[in-house]
């Protein structure tokens, strides 16, 4: 693991964004940081103290003024190990937030002995010194770039060790059960009475059921932090742009009488019912002479190709065009939610002509409620809702429980099957390496580096 030239180093960086703020803060942590503090912080006030004598949990009024001469007016901050992020030694400077001031806060920092913090490094030592495990310093990663509120919660249950305790609890089970064959494996004379075989069949099974059970989950986790893409697709003129912008809830797209008007698909997240959904607002499908427009019903082909849901959107004003019934067929056997706009007007489209469709109007909202709910029951596997999430794991905890659960499942069929218990035991302790991994406790170095390198600066 790229750890820097020594765990033993303080480290330090800006934890908030790069750019103009109100207020910045630059982060310290390791053995060094009160002893870099006092250097470059000037404590005001008659009863005030350095910041090596001062406190756990303090917040201190001073002047950043390296070598006596003053930078910014500050706030630092006193944390000490054991209770930081890190568990180790932590000062917390808040500047303004000026990129001047912050760069030269963060200079006179370094110069006083801190190295500058690769990414994620902050949260490595949390996980390098036990105060979280691996599943938690990704449920950081994901708090952080959650893009609505049911995304951010979800990490937050994983900040929290929800996944963690389910793997955990498998996990003890599974070397319970080992060494108990172990134990019979110590004294092969005593055969296995048929009820403990039974039992131990049984808690594979169970253990192998609830592998699966979490593995499933990455569906779910993967719309949580990655999002859909739904497609808007349809003739000219149908209503397309006016639907985008309905989502959205602000005008995004062009819309116009005039067919043909969108030439070039165009795409925006809106967060529906806590999903973070792509939408992919495109050219109306139809034959054309015009080039621009050709390349815009290319385009248009090709993101409803990428999409995971298709948002077919008919003008349900006339009757049914013999381009629509093209593209309903075609698109019989993708996942595709049928919308009949223009509700408001008299309806000419014949319902059998498109079954199941949503009405709707964009011009008086109504239905979208309707094509929400039927969003949101098409992209979850099961129930999610905000107050009783379920864990959501992401691909690598799913790569490892895949593993973990085929390691369970072959110990199983060699139990079953009286093979050597030297060989269920075997399958065992791969099988727990792999559940290990999820939570950190076998790990490797590229792993590590892989999972830390995706944060920002500062986290
Ligand atoms: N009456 C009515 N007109 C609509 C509705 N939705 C869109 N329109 C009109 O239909 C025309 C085409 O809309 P637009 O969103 O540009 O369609 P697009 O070509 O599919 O993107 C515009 O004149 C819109 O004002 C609707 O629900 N009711
Ligand atoms: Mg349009």
């Amino acid at each position: 693991m790229n750890l820097g030239p020594s765990p033993e180093d303080t480290i330090a960086a800006v934890a908030t964004p790069l750019g103009e703020g109100g207020l910045a803060v630059v982060r310290i942590s390791g053995r060094q940081a009160l002893a870099i503090a006092d250097q470059v912080f000037r404590p005001a006030g008659s009863r005030s103290v350095v910041p090596s004598a001062a406190p756990s949990h303090t917040v201190h009024y001073g002047f950043l003024a390296p070598q006596g001469v003053r930078v910014d007016e500050v706030l630092l901050t006193v944390l000490r190990a054991p209770r930081t992020y890190t568990r180790e030694d932590t000062v917390e400077i808040s500047c303004h937030g000026g990129v001047v001031v912050t760069r030269q806060v963060l200079e006179a920092v370094l110069a006083a002995g801190a190295r500058l913090a690769e990414p994620g490094e902050f949260t490595q030592r949390a996980f390098l010194n036990g105060r979280i495990d691996l599943t938690q310093a990704e449920a950081v990663a994901d708090l952080i770039h959650a893009r609505t509120r049911l995304a951010a919660s979800a990490a937050l249950e994983q900040l929290g060790g929800r996944l963690s305790q389910r793997v955990r609890a498998i996990r003890e089970d599974l070397v319970n059960l080992l060494a108990h064959l172990e134990a019979h494996i110590d004294f092969p004379d005593e055969d296995i009475a048929p009820d403990t075989h039974d039992r131990m069949l049984h808690r594979l099974e169970a253990a192998a059921t609830s592998l699966q059970s979490l593995r499933a989950t990455a569906r779910d986790g993967r719309i949580l932090r990655r999002g859909i893409r739904v497609a808007i697709l349809g003739r000219p003129n149908a209503g397309k742009s006016s639907l985008l912008n309905l989502l959205l809830g602000h005008e995004r797209a062009i819309v116009s009488a005039q067919p043909g008007t969108t030439r070039d698909t165009l795409e925006e997240t809106a967060d529906i019912r806590g999903i973070p959904v792509v939408f992919v607002d495109t050219a109306g499908l139809r034959e054309t002479v015009d080039d621009i427009e050709a390349e815009g019903v290319r385009r248009s082909r090709l993101a409803g190709e990428s999409a995971e849901l298709i948002l077919h959107v008919v003008d349900g004003s006339e009757p049914m065009h013999p381009d629509d019934a093209a593209l309903r067929d075609e698109w019989a056997q993708r996942p595709v939610l049928r919308v009949r706009n223009k509700c408001d007007l008299p309806p000419q489209l014949k319902p059998a002509d498109f079954p199941d469709a949503i009405s709707l109007s964009t011009t008086t909202g109504e239905g979208l409620e309707a094509l929400k709910d039927s969003l949101e029951r098409l992209v979850w596997s099961g129930g999610v809702v905000a107050e009783n999430l379920p864990v959501a794991v992401n691909a690598r905890q799913a790569d490892a429980l895949a593993r973990g659960e085929a390691g369970v499942r072959r110990a199983e069929a060699a139990l079953r099957s009286q093979a050597s218990l030297e060989w269920v035991a075997l399958d065992l302790r791969i099988a727990l390496g792999a559940i290990g991994e999820i939570v950190g406790q076998t790990t490797t170095d590229d792993l590590l580096d892989s999972i830390f390198r995706q944060f920002c600066l500062g986290k």
